[in-house]
């Protein structure tokens, strides 16, 4: 069994009922560094009760580990992948080679990045074939996002959620209006 840790819904999160009980995203990156990072996934998936695993996979200090990993996963129940590398980061490319699932990738401003456009680079122009989904630098929370509206495309539950979680993000920024407004802020709307 490859991941060394596996999350599923909690109680108290977005809702309580969990898709299923086995993970149906696999978060990984190369190096413990990165955890602070990706973390946000993490994060993100546990809030709308989507069951997930998270592991350190690193293609050139683990490669055997990342072959396995990527060829087993869809066997195991994942319906999509989030990788996150700094510097040159070949995870999440190499992950992609190994599997069908959608590899999102998180480029992650390391300490070996040149501020994370390697990274960028690195997983925004993979050969024609095998895409990799690319979401902003350090953006890990925006993979997952994207991850839940992956899985909503057949899980009205998840759907719903999102549905929700825009309309929270669309009230959050109409209450700043009206808070600069009361503040003297003038606006021309
Ligand atoms: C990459 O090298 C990792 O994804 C990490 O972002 C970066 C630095 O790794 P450490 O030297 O901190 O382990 O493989």
């Amino acid at each position: 069994m490859i991941p060394d840790t596996s999350t599923t819904a909690v109680p108290g999160s977005a809702d309580d009922r969990p898709v299923t009980e086995t993970p149906l995203v696999g978060i990984i990156m190369g190096s413990k560094s990165d955890l602070k990072i990706m973390s946000a996934a993490a994060d993100v998936l546990r809030q709308f009760g989507v069951p997930f695993e998270i592991t350190l996979v690193s293609p050139h200090r683990t490669p055997h580990r990342m072959v396995e990993y990527a060829e087993s996963a869809r066997k195991r129940g994942l319906r999509v992948l989030i990788a996150g590398g700094g510097g040159a980061a070949h995870l999440p490319g190499m992950v992609a080679a190994f599997t069908i699932l959608p590899v999102i990738g998180v480029p992650i401003n390391s300490t070996t990045s040149i501020q994370g456009l390697d990274s960028v680079l690195s997983m925004i122009q993979m050969p024609a074939g095998v895409p990799v989904a690319t979401v902003g630098i350090d953006s890990a929370a925006n993979a997952a996002v994207l991850a839940i509206q992956m899985l909503a495309i057949h899980n009205a539950r998840l759907a719903d959620s999102l549905e929700k979680y825009r309309t929270t993000l669309k009230d959050r920024v109409m209450r700043t209006i009206e808070e600069l407004r009361k503040g003297g802020f003038q606006d021309d709307v």
